[in-house]
């Protein structure tokens, strides 16, 4: 995968020589990127302004171009409530076509909601409402452009954000309501600028200039005091990069995974983040001092920062402090899909051509105009996911489905001892796997797709209509 992105600046682009071409950008001079801020919803809603702009600013010394929401490198961190209303003024002050998804979220996908077909022209401002239903699972979850042929170019540039659905420290037993938590947006940020003023979306990840940041910053310290436990949330907000987060010497105690509480906590010492993957974890500081926060995903990439997301330094020892260890075993009951009646079987074929960037999923490359699969609400409808590429390409493809949460059935024919359900799964390399997906509470047009961006921008992606 990684030797595909390098064709991206290889390749002639007259095949999609087309109205998607960018004009120069024109950043604000003189400022710098601000720190995400928190907004909360208050009484209920949620009001706030999305601004979409160029901004130049400075990561780890050096001076770089990014598109950026509100002027912060990533966007703003939005905290709802279950029940909550949200509303949202997105302004696009881009030389090109943007919009919003919120990725994770169970809602409309109709109108002014959760809708990627909106079309948010240079200079327009759109309104959106997001009804958040009483019942919504507690977790992290994001938000970033979804404009097609363009989100790969503006989500690399920076336009992503953390979206959390507050109230997961509650199923938690008493004494850890109350604790500590760090949200990680884990994302590249480039320092080549091609993607700001070449045709389409052509990036810049993997060319060894990007490095890899936490929340907007290289390497930030996390303190921790020995014996504590603390929350955090971890969220890979890029476009495509996989990484995997280890902390030497500790574990992982998954409590939810995409924004949905366990049924059950599971642990490892690394968990891997495709992009648009997250976990929130319980991790117990163990020794004193300072440790990295790893990213062990394949190769290094030639600079150490690229391999460090964060320095935690763990204060004290452990006897001063009031050992918390009530790590609980379930977060929410278990709704197993495999005891559901299922309405329909379908199968999806993905397949990519890397040399004339055409990625397909039954054949076809995305149009918005056709609909791929009609689904009746209400259904439990099961998919097996194939990857058709062969072994030696690497080609993982991270499969996400918009509004609906599914359950991992089997992968490679081997039953899936699913913890939760999700909405991000990888199918591997010449591999496939087969969920079964609820389509409740919302009619509408959405749809799936890879979330290696780039094969999502290049067809990757299929529209399901969800009826009565
Ligand atoms: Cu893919």
């Amino acid at each position: 995968m990684f030797l595909l992105v390098m064709f991206v600046f290889e390749f002639s682009d007259d095949a999609f020589a087309q109205p998607l071409q960018r004009s120069q950008p024109t950043p604000l001079d003189g400022m710098n990127f601000s720190k995400p801020q928190d907004v909360y919803s208050k009484d209920g809603v949620l009001e706030t302004t999305i601004t979409a702009d160029y901004l130049m600013g400075e990561v780890d010394n050096k001076s770089i171009i990014s598109m950026v929401y509100n002027g912060s490198l990533p966007g703003p961190i939005l905290h709802v409530y279950p029940g909550d209303r949200v509303e949202i003024d997105l302004i696009n002050n881009l030389n090109e076509s943007t919009n919003l998804h919120f990725h994770g979220l169970h809602v409309s996908p109709a109108n002014n909601s959760d809708n990627i077909f909106l079309d948010v022209a240079p200079g327009e401002t759109q309104h959106y409402t997001l009804n958040i239903p009483e019942d919504h699972p507690s977790g992290t979850n994001w938000y970033h452009s979804h404009f097609h042929h363009l989100s790969y170019g503006q989500v690399s540039a920076g336009l992503s954000g953390v979206f959390i659905v507050e109230g997961l420290e509650k199923l938690l037993p008493e004494p850890l309501q109350n604790i500590t938590t760090h949200t990680f947006a884990i994302r590249d940020i480039p320092f080549d600028e091609s993607w700001l003023t070449s045709h389409h979306t052509t990036s810049n990840t993997n060319t060894g200039m990007e490095r890899q940041t936490v929340n907007g910053e290289v390497n930030p310290v996390v303190n921790i005091r020995s014996g504590e436990t603390q929350l955090w949330r971890l969220a890979n907000i890029g476009p495509e990069n996989e990484v995997q987060v280890e902390l030497p010497g500790h574990t992982f105690h998954v409590i939810a995974e995409d924004g949905y509480p366990v049924w059950e906590l599971w642990q490892n010492d690394t968990l891997f983040l495709p992009s648009g993957k997250r976990f929130d974890v319980l991790v117990t500081a163990t020794g004193s001092g300072s440790i990295p926060l790893n990213n062990t995903f394949g190769e290094p990439y030639g600079t150490l920062n690229h391999n460090i997301f964060a320095t935690i330094n763990i204060q004290g020892n452990q006897e001063d402090v009031e050992h918390v260890n009530i790590i609980p075993t379930s977060l929410t009951p278990k709704e197993d899909l495999n005891l559901e009646n299922v309405s329909n079987h379908r199968v999806l074929n993905f397949s990519s051509n890397d040399r004339d960037w055409i990625y397909t999923i039954n054949n076809n490359t995305f149009d918005g105009n056709r609909v791929d699969q009609t689904v009746k609400l209400g259904d439990v409808e099961e998919w097996k996911l194939v990857n058709l590429d062969p072994e030696d390409s690497g080609n993982i493809h991270p499969f996400h489905i918009h509004v609906n949460d599914f359950q991992v059935i089997s992968v490679n024919g081997e039953p899936y001892d699913a913890r939760g359900l999700q909405d991000t799964v990888i199918i591997p390399t010449g591999g496939e796997v087969v969920i079964r997906i609820p389509f409740n509470d919302f009619v509408g047009k959405t749809v799936y797709h890879c979330h290696l961006m780039f094969h999502g921008d290049f067809g990757m992606m299929g529209v399901v209509q969800i009826v009565e």
